[in-house]
């Protein structure tokens, strides 16, 4: 027999080993971690998939869940290396939506039956600037797509202070969401160049304990190492988030980075199915900002389980690292994926089924009181 034969074995009998483990919910250890985002024979990536989606189906069925996503506001004071969005970058189209535009994008959001809302901004300066008047006005724009839409809110709105944090329950937010990208200190702070890595970190884990859920983030194809994503899987399991995603970078005009060789999107798909190994019954996004509708229908079959990034057309709504990608032709709709969904051999759940999702994990981790704090 040759010795191609035998390491082929060899890789078969360990992925089963893995698989085993995380099946019988056997933590996995960093070096199986590591071994899995090393993975490069087609056949063994495909088992590893297929096991993806089997562990998905155990938890959700064949259910998905449907995300809106409304950029309210794409100016920014920061500075990320990646960002089109980024201060001064004048290649980037910016607008500031006004009350009565956010609640018309989100009442069609919402009658295209989507299961949240994602209110997403760049740190505008006119509300991060402005002090308590500011977070007040961001607190009335969530406030007001609550009462209009009833659905369940996410925000994503950058570093938040405390104070903002603790009134986001009250103002209807259910989700706090904030990416750190990476979590090797040295490559975030040349990726997040004005923002300090602790800050960011601890606003999740303040946002946890008020009784938020969160969602954490990594980008790849931005110089991290197989040792720093197995860095991020085992943060991402000690922060508890609910929502883990992954997202490749893709090269922006006007930016530092505009250059830089976009990765390979298969690393994309085995973090997702890696994601989906270690935290089974988490949300795991299928991104259309990256790829768009041409490249769903791959990230669902890595395990993914929701559907990011829907924008309704006509409303003038960007995207973030596509910024107008399958937007304008209706394709990052939920009419527009129902044929991938179809494919996929998936549905959308309905809104009981998000609701009882988002109830169940509350309730596995209640607010912590503020006397137990400090
Ligand atoms: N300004 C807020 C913040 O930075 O937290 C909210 C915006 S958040 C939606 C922006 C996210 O989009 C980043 O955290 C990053 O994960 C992703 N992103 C931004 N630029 C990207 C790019 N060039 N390629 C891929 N993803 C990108
Ligand atoms: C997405 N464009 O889901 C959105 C965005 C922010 N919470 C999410 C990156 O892909
Ligand atoms: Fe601003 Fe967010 Fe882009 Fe950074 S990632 S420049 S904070 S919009």
């Amino acid at each position: 027999m040759s010795q191609n034969v035998f390491s082929l074995d060899d890789t078969r009998h360990k992925l089963r080993r893995i698989l085993e483990k995380a099946k019988q919910r056997v933590p996995l250890s960093r070096s199986d971690v590591k071994w899995i985002l090393d993975l490069s024979e087609p056949d063994t990536i495909e088992d590893l998939f297929k096991a993806a989606r089997k562990l998905r189906e155990k938890y959700f069925d064949n259910r998905v869940f449907l995300y809106g996503f409304l950029y309210f506001s794409t100016y920014c004071g920061n500075s990320c290396e990646f960002c089109l969005y980024r201060k001064n970058n004048s290649a980037a189209v910016r607008y500031r939506k006004s009350l009565v535009q956010i609640i018309e994008s989100s009442r069609c959001l919402s009658e295209s039956g989507i299961h949240l809302i994602d209110l997403t901004m760049g740190e505008d300066p006119e509300i991060f600037q402005a002090g308590e008047q500011g977070f007040d006005r961001l607190l009335q724009t969530i406030r007001s797509v609550k009462q209009n839409t009833n659905l369940p809110l996410m925000l994503s709105a950058g570093v938040l202070p405390e104070a903002v944090l603790r009134e986001l329950p009250e103002a209807g937010a259910i989700w706090y969401a904030c990416y750190q990208e990476t979590h090797n200190r040295a490559l975030y702070q040349k990726l997040r160049t004005r923002q300090d890595y602790d800050i960011r970190i601890n606003s999740k884990r303040r946002a946890k304990e008020l009784g938020l859920l969160i969602e954490e983030g990594l980008l790849v194809g931005v110089g991290e190492s197989i040792n720093d994503i197995t860095d991020s899987i085992f943060v991402m399991d000690e922060l508890k988030a609910d929502q883990v995603r992954v997202m490749s970078f893709v090269p922006q005009k006007g930016t530092p980075m505009e250059h830089f060789p976009p990765p390979n999107s298969l690393k994309e798909l085995l973090v997702i199915a890696l994601m989906r190994l270690v935290f089974p019954e988490c949300l795991i996004p299928a991104s259309l900002d990256v790829g768009g509708h041409a490249q769903l229908h791959r990230k669902l079959a890595a395990g993914a389980n929701v559907v990011t990034s829907l924008i309704p057309p006509s409303q003038g709504l960007a995207g973030v690292a596509q910024c107008d990608l399958d937007i304008e032709d209706g394709k990052r709709t939920t009419a527009g994926i129902q044929s991938v969904l179809k494919k996929s051999g998936l549905e959308p759940a309905s809104s009981q089924e998000y609701h009882s999702w988002l109830n169940q994990r509350l309730e596995s981790s209640p607010p912590v009181s503020d006397q137990t704090l400090f």
